[in-house]
């Protein structure tokens, strides 16, 4: 197992974490690379930190030259969660923003209009979600572009990641080159949440968040992770997870991420389609066909990227008012873990709730912390 890296190795990678410039980081990354024994249970380590470094490389040589302006390269998330829009030139990532957002970019036959990330906001019933389109990652050639793996950094840290395809100019092998891309920075696509998701931070410690059942203490989560040097994260346990899965994100740095597929312009003349489709299958992640010339397939991805995200919506109701808007968290939360985002002295005084809605047999029934909430469900939680 990784733990039983020798303590040079640990240390390197600790230091690798504590670096700040592109520069630091790929020379503590060199190094710990170079003291890793190879064997069967390094074996995937040993890439995945590989492929980290020709990232980092990468991204050295993509920045530009001194003295020219840095463009800002990022947005703030806003809304119940974020969604980009990755995919090659003129696929109709900007046609899609302004489709489901109230979002105005510029749309363009000639390549590459886009260049930096537009956000916009779509609203799927009661809930806010954001849609970011970032810049393309392949030219109308197929051929990485300059901007590429600073767009595949943004989608790292989405909640989720379209991948968005042009029906008419080869769509099986954008799919093929996107994937390998977000495998080079780490992302694996997944229908599902991952069941380990590690947040790094600036501050605050170590915390854990489980919305499920981990098999672990936050002692062992702290001791696992200060070994390889990260001291600020909040690390979320989705379903039931194990010591060993906190393990594997936080050495292979790999993260899943929620992910489906948008074939669009499919109003024209297509090939490729049903390749596309087995690979979509292949992958594990949905699929949507969709033409905004025509207008179809719309509503059916709006509620994708809602169901995609694995939340849902939850309404509170205080001295029998309900509030206005819902709060929107993870599948799987309890009424205890409710309790605690609205106030934690609401969690600590906790005695019991009233719930209406899919998650009870009676309506209005008396539910103890552990219950399990689902989407559209009425609270009312009882403190002294
Ligand atoms: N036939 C057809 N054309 C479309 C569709 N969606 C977008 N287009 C056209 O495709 C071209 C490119 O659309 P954009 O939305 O600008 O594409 P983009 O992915 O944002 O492109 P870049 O910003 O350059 O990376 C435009 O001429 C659109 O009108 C569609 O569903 N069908
Ligand atoms: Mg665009």
């Amino acid at each position: 197992m990784p733990t039983n890296l020798p303590a040079e190795a640990k240390a390197k990678l600790a230091k690798y974490r504590e670096a700040r410039t592109h520069e630091e980081k790929i020379k503590a990354l060199e190094e710990a690379i170079s003291c890793i024994p190879h064997h069967k249970h390094t074996e995937k380590m040993l890439r995945q930190l590989k492929k980290r470094l020709a990232q980092l490389r990468r991204e050295l040589e993509q920045r530009p030259v001194k003295g020219g302006r840095r463009e800002e390269f990022s947005v703030e998330k806003e809304g119940a969660a974020q969604v980009v829009l990755l995919g090659a030139t003129n696929s109709g990532k900007s046609s899609l923003l302004a489709a489901i957002t109230g979002a105005n970019p510029e749309i363009a036959e000639y390549p590459m209009t886009t260049r930096r990330p537009i956000p916009g906001m779509m609203v799927y019933e009661d809930v806010e979600i954001q849609v970011v389109e970032l810049p393309a990652v392949l030219t109308d050639g197929l051929e990485e572009t300059s901007m590429a793996y600073r767009s595949l950094g943004m989608a790292r840290n989405a909640d989720l990641i379209a991948v968005v395809l042009d029906a008419s100019n080869k769509p099986l092998e954008q799919l093929r080159k996107i994937v390998d891309m977000l495998e080079d920075v780490g992302v694996m696509l997944k229908k599902e949440r991952a069941k380990v998701i590690l947040e790094k931070k600036d501050s605050g410690g170590i915390r854990l968040v489980t919305f499920g059942k981990f098999h672990g203490s936050l002692d062992d989560v702290k001791e696992l992770l200060y070994g390889v040097g990260i001291r600020n994260a909040v690390v979320k346990i989705i379903g039931e997870a194990t010591l060993e899965d906190v393990e594997e994100q936080a050495i292979n740095e790999s993260v899943y991420k929620r992910g489906f597929v948008i074939l669009n312009k499919f109003d024209m003349k297509t090939d490729q389609s049903e390749e596309v489709e087995e690979l979509a299958a292949r992958l594990g992640i949905p699929l949507v066909k969709v033409s905004i010339k025509e207008g179809k397939g719309l509503e059916e991805l709006k509620r994708l990227i809602f169901e995609s995200l694995g939340l849902i919506r939850v309404y509170t109701q205080k001295d029998g008012v309900v509030a206005r808007k819902p709060i929107v968290v993870p599948s799987g939360t309890t009424v205890g873990q409710l309790a605690y985002l609205i106030h934690k002295e609401l969690a600590e005084g906790f005695k019991y709730a009233k719930v209406w809605g899919r998650s009870v047999k009676v309506q209005g029934q008396r539910v103890g912390a552990d219950h399990v909430l689902q989407d559209k469900d009425l609270v009312e939680i009882f403190a002294p």
